[in-house]
Protein backbone atom coordinates (compact mmCIF):
# COMPACT_ATOMS: atom_id res chain seq x y z
CA UNK A 1 0.00 0.00 0.00
CA UNK A 2 1.42 3.33 -0.93
CA UNK A 3 0.30 6.46 0.76
CA UNK A 4 0.54 9.68 -0.33
CA UNK A 5 -0.24 13.67 0.76
CA UNK A 6 -2.08 15.61 -2.43
CA UNK A 7 -2.48 18.99 -0.57
CA UNK A 8 -3.43 20.50 -3.84
CA UNK A 9 -6.45 17.92 -3.93
CA UNK A 10 -9.84 20.23 -2.38
CA UNK A 11 -12.57 19.06 -3.89
CA UNK A 12 -14.06 15.91 -5.67
CA UNK A 13 -12.82 16.92 -9.28
CA UNK A 14 -9.25 16.46 -7.97
CA UNK A 15 -9.77 13.61 -6.76
CA UNK A 16 -11.24 11.98 -10.01
CA UNK A 17 -8.17 13.84 -11.74
CA UNK A 18 -6.14 12.22 -8.91
CA UNK A 19 -7.56 8.79 -9.33
CA UNK A 20 -7.54 8.85 -13.41
CA UNK A 21 -3.92 9.49 -13.71
CA UNK A 22 -3.34 6.55 -11.09
CA UNK A 23 -5.22 4.53 -12.99
CA UNK A 24 -3.42 5.47 -16.42
CA UNK A 25 -0.60 4.11 -14.88
CA UNK A 26 -2.37 0.51 -13.51
CA UNK A 27 -5.67 0.46 -14.41
CA UNK A 28 -6.76 -2.61 -11.77
CA UNK A 29 -5.09 -0.41 -9.22
CA UNK A 30 -7.18 0.36 -6.11
CA UNK A 31 -7.34 4.03 -5.41
CA UNK A 32 -8.62 5.38 -1.96
CA UNK A 33 -9.28 9.26 -2.21
CA UNK A 34 -9.52 10.82 1.25
CA UNK A 35 -10.21 14.87 0.10
CA UNK A 36 -10.22 15.87 4.19
CA UNK A 37 -7.48 14.29 4.91
CA UNK A 38 -5.74 15.13 1.13
CA UNK A 39 -4.22 11.36 1.03
CA UNK A 40 -4.30 8.84 -1.53
CA UNK A 41 -3.98 5.37 -0.90
CA UNK A 42 -3.09 3.34 -3.41
CA UNK A 43 -2.90 -0.53 -3.95
CA UNK A 44 -0.90 -1.38 -7.03
CA UNK A 45 2.19 -3.32 -7.88
CA UNK A 46 3.54 -0.59 -10.43
CA UNK A 47 6.77 1.43 -8.72
CA UNK A 48 5.54 4.66 -6.70
CA UNK A 49 8.14 6.53 -8.26
CA UNK A 50 5.87 6.21 -11.69
CA UNK A 51 2.36 6.58 -10.13
CA UNK A 52 4.08 10.00 -8.33
CA UNK A 53 4.87 10.87 -11.47
CA UNK A 54 1.58 10.58 -13.08
CA UNK A 55 -0.23 12.09 -10.25
CA UNK A 56 2.25 15.21 -11.30
CA UNK A 57 1.91 14.76 -14.32
CA UNK A 58 -2.14 15.60 -13.77
CA UNK A 59 -0.65 19.19 -11.89
CA UNK A 60 -0.95 17.39 -8.12
CA UNK A 61 2.54 17.18 -6.57
CA UNK A 62 2.55 14.92 -3.71
CA UNK A 63 4.61 13.74 -0.71
CA UNK A 64 4.94 10.65 1.38
CA UNK A 65 3.23 10.16 4.14
CU1 LIG B 1 -10.68 20.29 -7.02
Amino acid sequence: MLSLKVPKMSCGGCAASVEKAVKSVDQSAMVKVDIGAKRVDIDSTIDAGRIAAAIKAAGYDTTAV
